[in-house]
């Protein structure tokens, strides 16, 4: 790692299409921060096993989630882009950071007791979670997690898991800081609620101008007020307030005209990335993970060595 530079690392699940929360929430900082700072970008392929059981759609996911990153501006030759599944360390420090946190210390993820309130299947997997997050941080020293406020307490579950594993063994694991936007923290989806792939809720980062027209077409507005509280907290994204004041000014309760107005801003803000995403082939992401892949391992594999000599199991 150069001098004097922090280490970033972030994930994003190949679950579904990318949506603009994730890019107003994470993504959006990845960008800017791969100009400064040593990022760590991972696809996190293991994760999503939690919720997609389809191979052909993990497959098409995993290529799609990267196109992603390419396309709005990660550049492999300056930061590491890789899945999760090339580097078996990750799965190997996340059993053994679970032998280290009781269940009941799990129990107490919100992300799990939300995802099982909704009625999704609570497998191990989806249970054990944080930990397998905690690995995907703690392996590469890591100073920075941009993330969305949905996985700020993972990232404290993360520092956590790294003191209770120097305190066990010495130190060794890096307690990691999470960063999060104030203003984006929390994107709202079509039905108010977090956008999220799986309450279906989501307005897409790389659908087309007519899937982005349907999707603010479908957001939730009340009859009662003159501005659509939904409507404008996503157009806020796109254009300051000042901008927009005139607007909502000119078309109180006029809801029609003003989602148009907000799909309109949205494809324009896209259109640059959509280009770039259309243009991205298979191999160009191929290409991308595999270089990612050797470097990432180059650091994992390092950092495990260090840890199985602490536990006891190097002999
Ligand atoms: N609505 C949101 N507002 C702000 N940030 C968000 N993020 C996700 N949704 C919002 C942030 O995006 C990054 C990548 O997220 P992820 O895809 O790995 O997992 P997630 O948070 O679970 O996103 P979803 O869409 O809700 O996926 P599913 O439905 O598959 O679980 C993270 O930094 C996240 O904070």
């Amino acid at each position: 790692m150069a001098e004097g530079k922090k280490r970033v690392f972030s994930g994003v699940q190949p679950s579904g299409a990318l949506h603009i929360g994730n890019y107003f929430g994470a993504l959006k900082q990845w960008v800017e921060m791969s100009q400064e700072d040593d990022c760590i970008f991972c696809v996190v392929d293991y994760h999503a096993l939690t919720t997609v059981k389809d191979p052909a759609a993990l497959r098409q996911n995993i290529l799609d989630t990267t196109k992603t990153l390419l396309a709005i501006g990660i550049d492999p030759s300056n930061s590491i882009i890789f899945k999760q599944s090339d580097v078996s360390e990750h799965t190997e420090l996340a059993w053994m950071l679970e032998t280290l946190v009781t269940v009941k210390f799990l129990e107490l993820a919100h992300a799990y007791k939300d995802k099982v309130a909704k009625g999704l299947e609570a497998n191990a997997g989806l249970f054990n979670y944080p930990m397998l997050m905690a690995a995907d941080i703690l392996l590469y020293d890591t100073d920075i997690v941009p993330v969305g406020a949905d996985q700020r307490q993972h990232v404290e579950y993360a520092r956590e898991a790294a003191n209770k594993f120097n305190l066990a063994y010495g130190q060794t694991l890096k307690e990691p800081q999470e960063k999060i936007r104030d203003e984006v923290a929390v994107v709202p989806g079509t039905d108010g609620q977090k956008m999220s792939k799986s309450y279906k809720n989501t307005i897409p980062l790389f659908g087309s101008e007519e899937d982005t027209l349907k999707a603010i077409m479908s957001i939730v507005t009340d009859s009662s007020g003159e501005r659509p509280a939904h409507v404008y907290a996503i157009h806020k994204l796109f254009k300051s307030e000042e901008e927009l004041a005139p607007l909502y000014e000119a078309n109180k309760g006029s809801y029609k005209i003003l989602k148009e107005a907000l799909a309109a801003d949205i494809n324009a803000y896209l259109a640059p990335m959509r280009a770039k995403y259309a243009a991205l082939t298979d191999d160009d992401v191929k290409k991308a993970l595999a270089q990612g892949a050797a470097k990432a391992k180059a650091i994992a594999s390092k950092k495990m060595e260090e840890v199985r000599q602490n536990i006891g199991v190097s002999l």
